[in-house]
């Protein structure tokens, strides 16, 4: 039994650094894409829920002016909670049909303009109300009376039809609402 120095050891030592350098070097790779490929996976979760998630709408004081006339205009709020919608229609059974109007005067100048949509923008509001955009009722049968009430329904793109019971208001009332 001689206790003789490894000779061999201190060469069998030799590779095993070498091996032992090699591979966390390429598990640091592997761990390097499979990094950035989750970043990429989360990154692209985040980007689509902010512009393709579902809408989450609410729709907030809708009012529309009494009118002796045949036409007459609605306003309300519409908020938006998700990723947003579109208005593109709107029906109510005191009228013949219900039009889209964005106002494209100068302010203070009405000069209103049909148009097919009206954009819920992502986690925001789209606000109709006296001297913006608004809801035009045409063919409106009995004459809107302060204090009666219309239902109406508003078609959303992504969010389907959407009924809300509105309450006709007078001018005066109308007018205040006006946030300027
Ligand atoms: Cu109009």
């Amino acid at each position: 039994m001689s206790a003789a120095p490894p000779a061999v050891g201190s060469s069998a030592t030799g590779p095993v650094p070498v091996r032992a350098d090699r591979t966390p070097r390429r598990r640091r790779v592997v761990a390097a894409v499979v990094g950035s490929a989750v970043v990429a996976l989360v990154a692209g979760w985040v980007l689509a829920r902010g512009t393709a998630g579902p809408p989450a709408l609410t729709v907030e004081r809708p009012q529309a002016g009494a009118s002796p006339g045949p036409v007459a205009a609605a306003y309300l709020t519409v908020v938006d909670n998700g990723g947003g919608d579109r208005l593109v229609g709107a029906a109510s059974p005191a009228a013949e049909r219900v039009t889209l109007h964005e106002n494209t005067g100068p302010r203070g100048v009405s000069l209103m303009e049909r148009v097919d949509t009206l954009e819920v923008p992502a986690g925001g509001r789209l606000e109709l109300r006296p001297g913006g955009s608004h809801l035009m009722l045409e063919g409106v049968g009995a004459p809107l009376r302060e204090g009666g009430r219309i239902e109406l329904t508003l078609r959303f793109e992504r969010s389907g039809p959407r009924t809300v019971d509105v309450p006709v208001v007078g001018l005066t009332e109308l007018a205040e609402e006006v946030p300027r």
